[in-house]
């Protein structure tokens, strides 16, 4: 069996909702990680090669990254349907969106956050307004990214937002996937099982 390496109220979260919406059989192990209020530490039971989260490890694979992880298991259990496998409609974009978050809209939001501007990093990853037309552009043509259907990139590309509503802009069409997102019983499974951990 799989194990996903997670620690509660972190970026691992979204894997564990994935978990849950996939119905899959994957052991979810609960690891410490260095906290920015100061608590916490680096787990040496975690094998992520920063002590990171979230971490997966199936067999001899491992793999890092909640994109790459997020399509390691919608590939390996595509029952749920949860990623256009290839050779499926919907296949390009799916990748599009996890690979768009990874290097685009996690980056974009931080560096706001932290106030960083620079002309090279406009030209690589633009910047909020762009980023921001792009989900717009997408939610215009459905309740989801892909349109009609739900997918694991739903799941990614919210949880900045769920965890961050401040994030969240003045703009109906993404408020309103935000909340639709949110309202998923899978989220808000995951949100009490990280706040019993967080209260134990
Ligand atoms: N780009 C990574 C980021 C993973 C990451 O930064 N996770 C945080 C938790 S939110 C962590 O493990 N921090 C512990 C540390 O920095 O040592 C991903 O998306 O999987």
């Amino acid at each position: 069996m799989a194990t996903l390496f997670h620690s509660h109220n972190s970026r691992s979260s979204a894997l564990v909702t994935l978990i849950d919406e996939l119905g899959a059989e994957v052991e979810i192990r609960e690891v410490t990680i260095p906290r920015i209020d100061g608590s916490g530490g680096r787990d040496p039971a975690n094998p992520h090669p920063e002590g990171k989260v979230p971490y997966l490890v199936d067999g001899d694979e491992q793999v890092r990254e909640r994109g790459a992880i997020m399509l390691y298991l919608t590939d390996k259990f595509p029952a749920a349907g949860l990623g256009p496998l290839p050779g499926q409609k919907g296949r390009g974009a799916y990748l599009s969106w996890l690979a768009y978050y990874q290097g685009v809209i996690e980056t974009v939001l931080l560096l706001d956050y932290a106030q960083i501007d620079h002309p090279a990093l406009h030209a690589a990853i633009r910047d909020k307004a762009v980023m921001f037309a792009q989900l717009e552009a997408a939610l215009a043509k459905g309740p989801w990214l892909l349109g009609e259907r739900f997918s694991a990139a739903d799941l990614l590309c919210v949880s900045p937002f769920l965890w961050f509503p401040d994030f969240i802009p003045d703009m109906p069409l993404i408020r309103d996937w935000v909340e639709r997102c949110g309202a998923r019983p899978s989220v808000q499974r995951t949100l009490a099982r990280d706040a019993a951990v967080a209260a134990a």
